[in-house]
């Protein structure tokens, strides 16, 4: 860890002299900070290309799960004193902004996007204090915080769900959707469901109830009854829980399923086509944009804060409805076309060439204005391992080779990027061969329904899980060769398996090398971080149609600066190749490679070897 002290010692020595100016603050951020105590009335006083500058357009984010980060007591469980252990690791890293996955007291029927108390840490988590401790010391650091925001549903453990469900007549009946069962004439004892939408896990999104002899809605887990936000006393209390967590200092929040939360009047059936693709609809009720321009009202525009939305069921020409600046509703949205590029029905793989994920990129590019902005992400709690997924992980030189050039591609493409935990180790899917070892409600319900259901072979669905399963992302951060890789005591049972390659693949390891996965990521930041061309920086895509290099351009021009010019070069796969530039183009000085020795000067010719990551001047 030669890192912390080097910069312990730094700051000590400036701490009185610059008490209010951060050490860390970056050429963007100086611009961004200008901007903003320039700024007049509406409108900056400083475009970057266009953009108005932002905090929040700078950042780069780390998404932490907390039950798979770091367990401080030995019981298996990460809890938020492990993430405070290691906010330096954070800092050294890079990265601006931190999104913590649900905190929250919760039942855990889906690992804390059930919450059963907004207000209230998750006891396996720790306390208000820890909590407290933890966002200071992110604030000491010069890092904000962001948390997850789970309002399109609730826990059925929820105070407001267990008086709804008591009875037809109590004043919370109406914070959920209640309807009768049609009559179901081979059994009248058991109605049908009041329509045929299918639940995201598995099944009816309806549930019986015995109690008031009515079904209620739940778009994912049983335990997770959707909240009627066309009830104006639902949006009251959901804006009064933010403006609590806001009030305390969070810096924003990341949005579950926000789109989802203006149901279709009248719950019709799906029509067989709507069928293909149900959220498709369910994301575009009509008090979607409503809503959310009542909570930026009412409760974000209060404050300095970063809103990400995750926009599931939105196409990217539906996107600026959400995020456009004259909107006011979110910042921006996690579109989901890049991430499932490779993704068939459910957990299927689906062939993909290299040109449809430049296609996707370049529709970014074009379908965004500049009062847009973007998200760029290949993975989270909910996608397979980032390396496992788009790199490759057959040999070790290789995963090392291909997870680096993916942290180039996603710190040098246009949008906030998203990094999430241990994908900065290029951790790894896990090697599940059997459902037991599997905690995930998605994957369980699942196999209830096609194994079971006589649908699909259970070597089948056990092959796809391995290969697609949330599982594989949530097994825990791997800190060393320790037992159980440092994630918790060598005595305890963590509560997912930590992957066997732990004594390989770890941070301990990583930081002692400096060739490493982790310094190459830190370098990617800091090289983000050091170029608003990254930021705000026109994209070209110089290649399309090409199989194997991906090739594109960051160039921004900004008045009494020269123009800062960026190309990225990238070799998808083990072949190398001598790649000629199109268009009689140059590269001039390399800023950024993952291969050592590569030649400081480019040209026009490139000879690319496997998973070959370069950063140009042009
Ligand atoms: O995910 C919603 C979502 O898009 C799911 O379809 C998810 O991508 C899918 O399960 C992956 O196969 C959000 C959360 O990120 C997820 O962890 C929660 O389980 C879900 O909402 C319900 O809160
Ligand atoms: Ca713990």
């Amino acid at each position: 860890m030669i890192w912390p002290v080097k910069k312990t010692l730094v700051l000590l020595a400036f701490a009185f002299v610059f008490a209010a100016i951060s050490i860390d603050q970056t050429l963007a951020q100086q611009v961004s900070d200008a901007a903003k105590t320039e700024k007049t009335g509406k409108h900056s006083a400083a475009l970057v290309n266009g953009y108005e500058p932002m905090w929040w357009k700078e950042a780069v984010v780390y998404q932490v799960y907390p039950r798979s980060f770091q367990d401080s007591n030995g019981d298996g469980i990460g809890d938020l004193n492990g993430i405070t252990q290691h906010l330096d690791y954070l800092q050294n890293l890079g990265v601006n902004v931190i999104w913590l996955s649900p905190h929250y007291d919760s039942p855990n029927a889906d690992n804390g996007y059930d919450i059963r108390d907004y207000r209230k840490v998750m006891k396996e988590f720790g306390t208000m204090a820890d909590f407290d401790r933890m966002l200071s010391g992110i604030k000491a650091r010069h890092m904000r915080l962001i948390i997850d925001l789970v309002v399109n549903h609730s826990s059925d453990e929820h105070r407001w769900f267990v008086e709804s469900r008591s009875s037809k007549k109590n004043p919370y009946r109406d914070y959920y959707f209640w309807r009768d069962g049609k009559p179901n004439p081979a059994d009248p004892a058991h109605p049908l469901p009041p329509n045929n939408y299918p639940s995201f896990f598995s099944g009816s999104a309806w549930q019986w109830d015995e109690t008031t002899k009515q079904f209620y809605l739940h778009y994912f887990a049983v335990k997770q009854p959707d909240l009627n936000w066309d009830n104006p006393k639902v949006r009251e209390d959901v804006f009064a829980l933010m403006k609590f967590w806001l009030d305390k200092g969070v810096d924003g929040f990341r949005m579950d399923v926000i789109p989802l939360i203006s149901k279709q009047p009248g719950l019709p059936d799906l029509t067989p086509q709507e069928m293909q693709d149900p959220p498709r609809l369910w994301a575009n009720g009509p008090h979607r944009d409503e809503y959310l321009q009542q909570m930026n009202r009412e409760v974000l525009s209060k404050y300095d804060v970063m809103t990400v939305g995750e926009a599931i069921g939105i196409t990217l020409e539906e996107e600026p409805k959400i995020v456009n600046s004259d909107r006011h509703e979110l910042n921006m949205v996690f579109n989901f076309d890049a991430v499932r590029v490779n993704r068939g029905d459910f957990y299927s793989e689906k062939k993909w060439k290299l040109p449809e994920l430049k296609a996707i990129y370049d529709h970014h590019a074009t379908a965004l204005s500049k009062t847009d902005w973007d998200t760029v992400f290949l993975s989270n709690h909910d996608n397979p391992r980032l390396v496992s997924n788009f790199g490759d992980t057959s040999t070790a030189e290789f995963r090392v080779r291909s997870a680096k050039l993916i942290e180039t591609m996603l710190m040098t493409l246009k949008g906030t990027p998203f990094i999430y935990q241990g994908d900065e180790l290029a951790m790894t899917n896990y090697p599940f061969t059997k459902l037991n070892q599997f905690d995930d409600i998605e994957v369980k319900n699942a196999y209830k329904e096609r194994v079971l259901g006589g649908k699909m072979a259970e070597a089948e669905f056990i092959a796809e899980s391995q290969r697609f399963g949330r599982d594989n992302s949530r097994t825990p951060m791997q800190w060393s060769d320790a037992p159980n890789g440092g994630f918790t005591t060598p005595a305890a049972k963590p509560w997912l398996a930590v992957n066997p390659n732990y004594k390989e693949i770890n941070a301990g390891q990583e930081q002692a090398d400096p060739e490493s996965v982790l310094h190459y990521t830190q370098r990617a930041i800091a090289l983000h971080h050091a170029h608003l061309a990254f930021v705000y920086g026109d994209y070209k895509d110089l290649d399309p149609d090409n199989e194997q290099v991906y090739a594109f351009t960051r160039s921004l021009s900004m008045p009494g600066k020269p123009e800062e010019r960026m190309l990225v070069v990238l070799n998808f796969g083990e072949k190398p190749v001598e790649y000629t530039l199109p268009g009689g183009m140059s590269a001039g000085k390399l800023v950024l490679a993952n291969v050592p020795g590569t030649p400081e000067m480019g040209g026009s010719v490139l000879k690319l070897g496997a998973w070959d990551a370069r950063v140009y001047t042009y």
